[in-house]
């Protein structure tokens, strides 16, 4: 064998050999496939928050756990894919946290309308013991909370007229999701609240099924809701989590260094996702002000006005959720508040 080809061997196919074989030596690790659906597109910070995580869980596993990504709902809407989990038929998925709160109530406190005043306070939250606390109560529902990601703070778009004035979100017809708080908040505004499955959103704003509906900047122009809605009010009404959910089942035929690469891999691709959903969020506010959407500043009398309006939706989900539980969490904000 000539010289140049045993010194290739030798000087760099042998330490990468040993290296995947150290890798799956020195750490319990199988081939394993990971089928991953989300609700948005490939395009949004989520979409490319798992593509993200799928380099990282093959890269940290030696190139042996495989992460197959569905996009924007092709395998189903948060609350089937939430179920696929638990009966163990799909190993991931990414939803909002409020339509989880069918399962585990405690997961609505993050839907009290006008809770975070930033994005600062939601990581603190998430990221800490409060935030831990709510994951933790996910086994006993057949699902693995691995982290959380961002969604983003929520605005309301509709195809009637801007939303300047608390009182002009009287009498729309507002999609909201499948989430009782969701449900109230927008019907004590006034408006006529109606619970849906993110997939069927687009054809329901086209047809006129609904006039309105509320997301994060970044989902309104990914799934193009600038097409079929006029006005964009900059209402920051409530702050919306993404979690990062396993199902029981596939979690626990994994090894502990199995597990390890996940869970390295969801909080090293989260600080990705939230650095990327925090500059699409400014990017793409002037590209749908190009795209011909009529986008206003909802004034802080205005806010105020409908943080009046929905205080009784406010009290009545504390209780539901426990007044105690929402105590932590309040306290858990204030540690972080700015002194406004
Ligand atoms: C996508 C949903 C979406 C959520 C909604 O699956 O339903 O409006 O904000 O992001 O999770």
């Amino acid at each position: 064998m000539n010289k140049p080809m045993k010194r290739f061997l030798i000087g760099v196919l042998a330490p990468a050999f040993l290296l995947a074989v150290g890798i799956g030596f020195a750490q319990n690790i199988q081939q394993r496939s990971i089928k991953l659906g989300i609700g948005l597109a490939e395009d949004h910070p989520q979409g490319k928050g798992v593509k993200k995580f799928a380099e990282l869980v093959d890269k940290k596993s030696g190139g042996k756990m495989k992460v197959k990504n569905y996009f924007a709902g092709s395998i189903g809407d948060d609350v089937k894919m939430i179920s696929a989990l638990q009966g163990g038929v799909q190993e991931m998925t990414i939803p909002s946290t409020a339509p989880l709160v069918g399962q585990i109530k405690e997961f609505g406190v993050f839907d009290l309308p006008f809770l975070f005043h930033d994005e600062k306070e939601a990581d603190a939250v998430l990221d800490g013991p409060f935030g831990a606390k709510l994951l933790d109560k996910l086994p006993a529902r057949g699902l693995i909370g691995l982290c959380y990601w961002e969604n983003g703070f929520r605005q309301l778009t509709n195809s009637k007229r801007p939303i300047a004035k608390a009182d002009d979100i009287q009498g729309l017809k507002v999609r909201v999701m499948q989430n009782p708080a969701y449900l109230d908040m927008f019907n004590g505004l006034g408006a006529n609240a109606v619970p849906m499955a993110f997939t069927e959103l687009y054809t329901a704003l086209e047809t006129k099924t609904v006039d309105a509906q509320e997301n994060p900047i970044p989902t309104i122009e990914s799934s193009k809701f600038n097409e079929v809605q006029k006005y964009l009010s900059l209402t920051r009404h409530t702050y919306s989590p993404f979690v990062v959910l396993v199902s029981k089942k596939f979690w626990d035929k994994l090894s502990p260094d199995e597990q390890k690469v996940m869970q390295d891999s969801c909080i090293e691709a989260r600080d990705y996702q939230r650095k990327v959903s925090r500059e699409a969020n400014v990017k793409i506010l002037d590209s749908l002000r190009k795209s011909g959407m009529q986008v206003n500043e909802v004034s802080p009398q205005e806010a105020a006005k409908m943080r009046d309006k929905v205080k009784p939706v406010i009290d009545k989900f504390t209780k539901e959720y426990g007044e105690s539980l929402v105590k932590e969490l309040e306290a858990e904000i204030a540690k972080v508040r700015k002194p406004s």
